[in-house]
């Protein structure tokens, strides 16, 4: 009985994302780190996002490749294995790996993402479709590489998707510099990168018609809910979504549409909003050609070759660790 008293006093471990939100909330004004978007629902609700009419990045970015990808492979090493960070379903890489199989008899891929809901789908997916390319799903964050070490010479990185968008001008460059370092001479790094365009296109692909992207952004609170007994009412925050010209980026808030208090019971802490406040979730920084291979560069990669779309809105880049 006694031993079942104790038992029942155990705190239950506290959820992976507690550390990230608390800090993020605590701060003002309240941000959310753009990661937290990726649980299983959340990775579900991308993968919907990618096929929105306004939401061009996706569909670009597949053109780009679909038409590029003879001479993209036939700029890579011989028998190259290929990792991949922040790969989600992988969709748009089944192009490159299959051109890839043109060339050389199998594939190692070692897709990582936060999400592991999605990284089963990737590999699922690709046993299926590709029997030659053996996959190798790794669970983590961009913070630790070491993993990239261990996959065979010579390696191609693939970081595409504009995911590097969503990290700020010193953490893309820090993150760039630590693939670098895990990388030897002549291992290559292919990086897709959105770019300025018209802020009506811009506008239309962050608050789409469906309104997938404002569930996107809601599911961080739903998360909160499930994982850390949050009590939000998503309903009394509305998603906002406007480019800021001065930044270059697309800016994601979830704005309080009332006074409200919100109790999250893992974190112990009640949260105050007063009405119209925000929390920033995401930015999504757009990039001209140039600013893109000044990246690339500072990085520590000497841009072998950048190819476009006809309407010049998103671009992919080759570099070389120097
Ligand atoms: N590359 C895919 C998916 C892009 S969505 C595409 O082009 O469509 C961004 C992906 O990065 C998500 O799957 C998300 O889970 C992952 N991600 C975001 N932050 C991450 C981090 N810090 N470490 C690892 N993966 C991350
Ligand atoms: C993953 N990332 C590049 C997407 C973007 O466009 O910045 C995430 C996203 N946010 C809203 N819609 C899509």
């Amino acid at each position: 009985m006694i031993a079942l008293k104790q038992l029942k006093q155990v705190p239950a471990p506290l959820s992976p994302i507690a550390g990230d939100v608390l800090e993020g909330l605590s701060r003002t004004p309240k941000m959310l780190s753009p990661k937290l978007l990726y649980d299983a629902q959340g990775s579900a609700l991308f993968e919907q996002i990618t096929r929105l009419p306004e939401y061009y990045p996706t569909r670009t970015e597949a053109g780009i490749l679909t038409t590029h990808a003879e001479e993209i492979c036939s700029r890579l090493g011989q028998e190259i294995s290929v990792s991949e960070l922040g790969a989600g379903t992988a969709t748009k890489t089944r192009i490159l790996l299959r051109s890839l199989l043109q060339r050389q008899p199998s594939v190692d891929y070692f897709p990582l993402d936060v999400s592991d809901a999605a990284l089963q789908l990737a590999k699922d997916e690709l046993e299926r479709e590709l029997m030659a390319v053996n996959v190798h799903p790794h669970v983590g964050d961009f913070e630790d590489l070491t993993f990239i070490e261990h996959h065979p010479p010579p390696r191609l990185v693939l970081y595409i998707g504009s995911s590097i968008g969503n990290l700020e001008h010193r953490e893309a460059i820090s993150l760039l510099q630590n693939i670098a370092r895990h990388l030897s001479s002549g291992d290559q790094l292919l990086l897709g990168v959105d770019l300025v365009k018209d802020s009506n296109v811009l506008h239309a692909a962050y608050n789409d018609s469906a309104g997938i992207t404002a569930s996107f952004n809601k599911n961080l609170l739903v998360r909160i809910n499930r994982e850390l007994g949050g009590h939000f009412e998503p309903d009394a925050f509305s998603h906002v979504s406007f480019w800021n010209e001065t930044a270059s980026r697309m800016e994601l808030h979830l704005e309080s549409t009332c006074r409200q208090s919100v109790r999250v019971d893992a974190l112990d802490t009640t949260l105050r909003f007063y009405q119209g406040e925000r929390i920033h979730t995401e930015n999504s920084y757009k990039y001209t050609i140039e600013c893109l291979e000044d990246l690339l560069q500072r990085g520590g990669f000497n841009v072998e070759h950048t190819w476009t779309d006809s309407n010049c809105w998103f671009a992919v880049s080759l570099g070389v660790v120097i």
